[in-house]
Order: structure tokens, then C-alpha cells, then sequence
């Protein structure tokens, strides 16, 4: 059965935008998968740590027969490709992050996974971009939707990386 997924992209790492598309067209070749929306590219400071550049974020939703776990397992061979270095990092710069945000409606709470990722609702880097693609999707635990997850932030301080 297909499951439609959602996924949270941030690089603030060796030129951003590029590494974020390039992250999208990985995405886009992933197997038994097909890439349904993608949002705009966003722009903004780092939440966390200030000390680091800015961020570019993206979400991109898929239609995929791949468990949550074989997914998983893909998105960080993607970090991997590209040259994600995972010892300094835990809040610091990177050159790809990927995010499993949404896995249908499904609650995942593993010791690798949770799905809903548990920081969603308070990062307007998230829920920007996954009001472009999905802003009716209802978080399967708390039972509101990205609009109002999105409606309640108090800073929404990020802005669109307009085309060149
Ligand atoms: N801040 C922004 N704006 N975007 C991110 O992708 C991001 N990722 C992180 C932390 C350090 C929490 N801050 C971020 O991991």
C-alpha cells in the first residue's frame, strides 16, 4: 500500500540552495517512490545554536511502498552522498539534514524514529514549507492541522529564496 510521507529538508552547508535540490532530485530517484509536492525554498536564521549560517529548508511530499524504516535507512545514505560529517554536529551547521516528518498517519515511536518528528509544531522552518505542500494534514496526536500548528507559532521569521 502506498503511504503518503512528508519530508523536511535544511542545509546551512556548502552552498544551501544547491545542496537542498540536489537532496530533492535524490529524493526524486528513490526506488518504488514517487515525489508528489515540493514547496518553495525558504530562507532563514538557525533556530538553537546562533553561531552557525543561515539555513535554507524545504519539504517534499512522496507517495512511497517503502517502510518507515527502509525510508529512513535511504534518507540518511542521502546525507550520506552528501558529505554529511555526523560526529560535530547535534545543533551545529550541516551540509544536509533530512527529517522524516510525516509517515501517513501514522504515530512511530521507536529508538530510532518518531513519527510525527516531536519538534514540528514549534519550527516555523518545518511548517512553512509543509503549509505549502499539506496544509490540511492533521497531526495524528494532538488532531490539529499545519494551518493552525502554523497559526499558533509567535515567529514565522523566515522568508522565500527568491529564483534566481
Ligand atoms: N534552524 C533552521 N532555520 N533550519 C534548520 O533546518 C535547522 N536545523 C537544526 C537546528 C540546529 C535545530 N536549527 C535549524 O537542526
Amino acid at each position: 500500500m502506498t503511504i503518503r510521507a512528508y519530508i523536511g529538508i535544511g542545509s546551512n552547508l556548502n552552498d544551501p540552495v544547491a545542496q537542498v535540490q540536489e537532496a530533492i532530485g535524490e529524493l526524486e530517484m528513490l526506488p518504488d517512490t514517487i515525489l508528489v509536492s515540493k514547496s518553495s525554498l525558504y530562507r532563514g536564521k538557525p533556530m538553537g545554536p546562533a553561531d552557525q549560517p543561515d539555513y535554507v529548508n524545504a519539504v517534499v511530499g512522496i507517495d512511497t511502498l517503502l517502510s518507515a524504516g527502509d525510508l529512513l535507512q535511504a534518507m540518511h545514505r542521502i546525507e550520506d552522498l552528501q558529505g554529511r560529517e555526523r560526529q560535530r554536529e547535534q545543533w551545529g551547521p550541516r551540509t544536509l539534514d533530512l527529517d522524516l516528518l510525516l509517515y501517513g498517519g501514522r504515530h512511530i515511536d521507536t529508538e530510532r524514529l518518531v513519527v510525527p518528528h516531536p519538534q514540528m509544531h514549534r519550527r516555523a522552518f518545518v511548517l512553512v514549507p509543509l503549509a505549502d505542500v499539506a496544509p490540511d494534514w492533521v497531526h495524528p496526536v494532538t488532531g490539529r492541522s499545519v494551518r493552525q500548528m502554523l497559526d499558533a507559532l509567535p515567529h514565522k521569521d523566515i522568508s522565500e529564496v527568491t529564483p534566481l
